[in-house]
């Protein structure tokens, strides 16, 4: 199968939500040699794609649940090829987690896998995550950084609550804070105290390095 052709049947994959589908050409696309942070690419476009036929009201709830379904199906046989289980640790732990109210789950579980790559130890939270669980698990992990995902307006306001709670246990001087997600903009890391944020997983991977100072 051409490269075009991959796309195009990711892209349907996740705009008809067919987890298997989705699964098995992302085993092809890797047996093939394609690199995986380009098959990766083409299921991120699918479900952007899925997200504008959302919005133009040609999709529903539903088809924006099994599109996301399926990416997340992909993300799970790319995850080892992207790194995900280096076995070169840089000693140091990262807490991820989607803030409480919000349950996008893509972006966060893909920033985890590159920070896994870069030698991070991840401990994933999941989504919908209240503020104080960030703070017990950066405490109980001894965590270098904290990612802290927003996809939504109305919930980003959670990330300030998370650094003031850090503040407020004395723990800040300690943990690199990253926000990051769609609404998540340089000012608004000024305005809440965070250490920065990246537009994509790799950026946000790298920036962790960069700000623990790693090779
Ligand atoms: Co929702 N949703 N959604 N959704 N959804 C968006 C985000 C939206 C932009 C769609 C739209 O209107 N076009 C819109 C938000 C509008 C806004 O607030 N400005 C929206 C809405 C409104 C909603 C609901 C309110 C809809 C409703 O119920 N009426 C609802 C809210 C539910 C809730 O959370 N409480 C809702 C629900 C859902 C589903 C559950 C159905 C599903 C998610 C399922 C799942 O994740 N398991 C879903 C989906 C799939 C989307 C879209 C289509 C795709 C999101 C995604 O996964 N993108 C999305 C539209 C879009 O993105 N175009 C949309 C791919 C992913 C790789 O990108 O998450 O941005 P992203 O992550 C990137 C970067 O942002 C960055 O790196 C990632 C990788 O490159 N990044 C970080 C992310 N986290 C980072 C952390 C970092 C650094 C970088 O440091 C820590």
């Amino acid at each position: 199968m051409d490269e075009e052709t991959l796309a195009r049947s990711i892209h349907a994959s996740v705009l008809g939500g067919e987890s298997g589908a989705a699964r098995r050409l992302a085993e092809s696309a890797l047996e093939a040699g394609v690199p995986p942070l380009r098959i990766m690419d083409h299921f991120l476009h699918g479900i952007r794609e899925v997200g504008r036929l959302w919005e133009e009201g040609e999709y529903f709830l539903p088809e924006l649940v099994s599109g996301a379904e399926s990416v997340l199906a992909a993300l799970g046989v790319l995850r080892p090829a992207l790194g995900g289980r280096k076995s070169s640790p840089c000693g140091h732990v990262a807490v991820i987690g989607t803030v409480a109210g919000d349950i996008h789950d893509i972006g966060k579980s893909l920033v985890g896998t590159l920070l896994m790559a870069r030698g991070f130890e991840v401990e994933d939270l999941g989504c919908d995550v209240p503020p104080e669980a960030f703070l017990s698990a950066v405490k109980e992990r001894d965590a270098s950084v904290v990612g802290i995902s927003a996809l939504l307006t109305t919930t980003m306001v959670r990330q300030r609550e998370v650094v003031r709670l850090l503040e407020a246990a004395g723990l800040r001087s300690q943990v690199k804070v990253l926000v990051g997600g769609a609404p998540v903009t340089e000012s608004w890391v000024r305005e809440i105290g965070a250490d920065g944020t990246a537009k994509d997983a790799v950026g946000a991977a790298d920036l962790a390095g960069r700000l623990l100072g790693l090779a």
